[in-house]
């Protein structure tokens, strides 16, 4: 086996990206030792690198724990788990999965937002519940030539936007900043998005930034015709407000692949059609978790050899 300093893995990753850390690196995978704790007692000083995912990152307890920790590497493009200044302030840099699962995310958002507003899932149970009838089912709303808002303008905001130009939507956005050079209407605040558009899709990062930013005022300003599509985080918005506002018709429809407590699903969204729930899944493909286990390989292979990471979180 491998010699040398310890990277640590510390939850499930795709398999082709454990067989990798196995054959090339000491590896030890903290989440199946029963003796974690102690392990981390007798060994912390051992491990270089901590490998984990975009959901589970590395908490500060554990960085605390290794003193000689240089990096952490991330399989994912979200690195909210992590408190980087926290990491940062001890030395230890932090990387993770950009670009390689734009077009994923962007296909899944643009998916919901038809499927929601189609409610091509709810035809689909509609279907095999032996119910058609011709004329039976319910009238839906158009998608071409809407007005859609994207909150959040990063790559996979803009991605998402891009597709949805072939569409003949109408687009306007928020972002912490106004993007130079697009063409897109700028909204002041996310309520502002939310009173001009027909649907928004939250392609925002989450962590403590966005937390909430989605609120009752942005769900009532979207209102009883308005959708919302979610492909960010389920923190981003304030889900027992969203619950209330389907179950109460305040709003259109929903098409969530994230939640705030996944797997998790609030018990009132299984029952209605106005709303698709999706396993957090946008990045799902074979072809894009690949990449980005070879993205943060890379990553984890460049600081073991070099020191420095390929693509470092900004
Ligand atoms: C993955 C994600 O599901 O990249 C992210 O931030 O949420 C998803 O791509 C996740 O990272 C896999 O653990």
């Amino acid at each position: 086996p491998p010699e040398g300093r310890v990277v640590l893995q510390v939850c499930p990753l795709l398999p082709t990206l454990e067989a990798a850390l196995e054959s090339h690196h000491r590896t030890v995978r903290l989440h199946e030792r029963p003796d974690a704790r102690a392990w981390l007692a007798d060994h912390g000083d051992e491990v270089a690198a901590v490998v984990t995912s975009a959901r589970v990152g590395a908490s500060r307890d554990l960085v605390d724990a290794l003193p000689r920790l240089g990096a952490i590497v991330h399989f994912g493009v979200g690195y909210e788990t992590t408190d980087v200044a926290h990491a940062r302030s001890r030395g230890v840099d932090v990387s993770n999965t950009p670009d390689v699962l734009t077009d994923c995310v962007a296909d899944v958002a643009v998916g919901a937002l038809i499927d929601v507003m189609r409610r091509l899932s709810a035809a689909d149970r509609y279907v095999r519940r032996g119910e058609w009838t011709p004329g039976g089912f319910p009238l839906t709303t158009r998608v071409s030539g809407t007005r859609v808002g994207i909150l959040g303008l990063g790559r996979i905001g803009r991605a998402v936007a891009t597709r949805l130009e072939g569409f003949g939507v109408e687009l306007a956005y928020h972002s912490r900043r106004r993007v130079a050079g697009c063409s897109y209407r700028y909204a002041d605040s996310a309520t502002d998005l939310a009173a001009g558009v027909d649907a928004l899709v939250v392609t925002t990062s989450g962590g403590s930034g966005s937390s909430g930013l989605v609120s009752a005022e942005v769900l009532d300003a979207l209102g009883p015709r308005g959708f919302l599509v979610n492909v960010s985080r389920g923190s981003v918005v304030d889900e027992p407000a969203l619950v209330e506002a389907l179950v109460s018709g305040r709003l259109g429809g929903a098409a969530l692949d994230v939640f705030a407590d996944e797997p998790h699903v609030p018990a009132p969204l299984l029952d209605l059609d106005s709303v698709v729930l999706l396993p957090h899944i946008a990045s799902a493909t074979r072809e894009t978790r690949e990449a980005m286990g070879d993205l943060a390989f890379r990553n984890l292979r460049s600081f073991m050899t070099t020191g420095s990471l390929v693509t470092p979180v900004p």
